[in-house]
């Protein structure tokens, strides 16, 4: 079974290719010439669909019959600023670029009068092959901070401290952050499609 993963964000690659070990996982350009996808859904279930449709509609029939297509919309989802920024997590600021992001959210907190928030990560993974569509999501439930701590992950990870922990997500290994996060969450619900996938409805093999 071969998966192409729907995303231009590397650090997604890197997490879905450890998170999904024991699958055949090709990146978005090495298969396909890097498009635009306008993601222009109300929700993070139909911006990964658009995501994974788009690709998949850009593959040749014999593609379509060997690659099922994965895609990862995600975000985060701050108390105080009303669920923002959501949907417009990659494109907060104006420039877009995950520093950026990270200084308009402590900014928009600062403004604020407090120095911290509940909030959540979500993710929600979409699967999109000759054998139907599908989406799963799911969430990590935590508080963010107005400075950063740690060096690792990306995104707002070195403002985000997890339930249950006294570190930010950049502040643990890879490893650590793979096994609670929202991303590794969905990708679980997702396995099971995948599963089901392979065996086939009527126990024949598709992939
Ligand atoms: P693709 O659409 O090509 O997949 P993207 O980065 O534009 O890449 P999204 O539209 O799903 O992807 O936006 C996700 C943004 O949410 C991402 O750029 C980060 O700012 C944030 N984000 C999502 N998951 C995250 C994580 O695990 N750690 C830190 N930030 C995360």
């Amino acid at each position: 079974m071969k998966i192409l993963l729907a995303t231009s964000n590397k650090h997604k690659v890197f997490e879905i290719k450890e998170i999904l070990k024991d699958y055949k996982l090709y990146a978005f350009d090495e298969v396909l010439k890097p498009f635009e996808i306008e993601e222009n859904g109300k929700s993070f279930k139909e911006n990964a669909l658009i995501k994974a449709r788009a690709v998949f509609n850009a593959l040749v029939q014999k593609q379509k019959n060997e690659f099922l297509v994965l895609s990862d919309d995600s975000g985060i989802c701050v108390e105080v600023l009303d669920g923002k920024p959501g949907i417009y997590s990659a494109r907060f600021s104006n420039k877009g670029d995950d520093k950026s992001n990270r200084e308009k959210l402590i900014s928009e907190i600062k403004q604020l009068g407090v120095c911290e928030s509940k909030a959540y990560y979500i993710a929600a993974i979409a699967i999109v092959s000759s054998y139907g569509e599908y989406v799963v999501q799911a969430s990590m439930h935590g508080k963010v901070m107005s400075e950063e701590r740690g060096e690792n992950g990306f995104g707002y990870d070195s403002l985000f401290i997890p339930n249950g922990f006294d570190k930010t997500l950049a502040q643990l290994s890879s490893n650590e952050k793979n096994t609670i996060s929202h991303r590794f969450k969905a990708l679980e619900l997702a396995l099971i499609i995948l599963k089901m996938i392979k065996k086939g409805k009527k126990g024949e093999k598709i992939y």
